[in-house]
């Protein structure tokens, strides 16, 4: 399995005016549609600099989360995986991806069984796919997983989501193919033990959700420390405004699924 973080490809879907419904924990305010887009166009000049080719597609009105897009799908080498997101109102965005998907990638699955998985609680690293049980991803979502990568050499190690956050990579991203970024309440879980771990500076655990893009690491804007932290360590961090995204729980890495195409693809 090559690197994880080395990518060609990104697949987005713009937002739309729906957006401002997407679901949330609580009753926080609605997202600005217009600020929305905007920090989404800016998302995406990130990624281009980054040296991706980016397919976007049409936003959806009846889905308002589907520019989530990272939920609803994986990309492991030349197989691409649909998923069964475990909101009730986000179930049939993955079969929206899958045209886009079958352009690009030599098969495409659909995760087999009845259980329910979102590709927020997945962890890709070059050796392991790291599952989060959640409130959106049942042991039934991960066992169907399981079956399926076990066949694409890696392996899955199954950890739990802490309850305070939506899912998995809400607290933590990968920022080489043996380091992860992630917070300490996580990292307590022992779930990293074979990786180096840094830790989102106090306060700042909102920025672990950040991606790591070839030469670059994306974060969200506003962590000061984290910044500082980064770049101390030698990382290239690009900061992007996810002010509207987080409103309804979201941050940078839901927003592309993102995948390398080899020369003879
Ligand atoms: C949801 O609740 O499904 C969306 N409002 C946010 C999804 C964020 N996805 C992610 O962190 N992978």
């Amino acid at each position: 399995v090559s690197s994880a973080f080395q990518f060609t490809h990104v697949i987005a879907r713009q937002p739309g005016r729906s957006v401002v419904d997407g679901l949330r924990d609580g009753a926080g305010a609605d997202p600005d549609y217009a600020l929305f887009l905007h920090q989404h166009e800016l998302y995406l000049d990130a990624l281009r600099h980054c040296g991706v080719t980016v397919t976007l597609l049409e936003p959806l009105e009846d889905f308002p989360d589907s520019v989530f897009v990272e939920d609803a799908a994986l990309c492991l080498a030349d197989t691409a995986i649909l998923t069964r997101p475990g909101a009730a109102s986000r179930f049939a965005e993955a079969a929206t991806l899958k045209s886009a998907l079958a352009s690009h990638f030599r098969s495409v699955l659909e995760l087999p069984g009845t259980g329910h998985l979102d590709g927020g609680d997945v962890l890709l690293t070059q050796r392991d796919v790291f599952v989060g049980l959640s409130e959106r991803t049942d042991q039934a979502g991960v066992d169907a997983l399981k079956a399926v990568v076990g066949g694409c050499g890696y392996e899955l190690r199954q950890v739990r989501t802490p309850s305070d956050i939506l899912h998995f990579k809400s607290a933590c991203g990968l920022l080489d193919d043996t380091t992860v970024f992630s917070t300490q309440a996580l990292a307590d879980t022992g779930c990293f033990a074979n990786y180096d771990v840094i830790i989102a500076p106090p306060g700042e655990g909102a920025a672990a959700n950040l991606i790591r893009v070839n030469d670059y690491v994306l974060i969200s804007a506003g962590f000061a420390r984290t910044r500082i932290e980064l770049e101390a360590r030698g990382y290239r961090v690009l900061e992007i405004d996810t002010s509207e995204a987080a409103k309804i729980d979201a941050g940078l890495s839901c927003m592309s699924l993102r995948y390398a195409l080899s020369a003879t693809s």
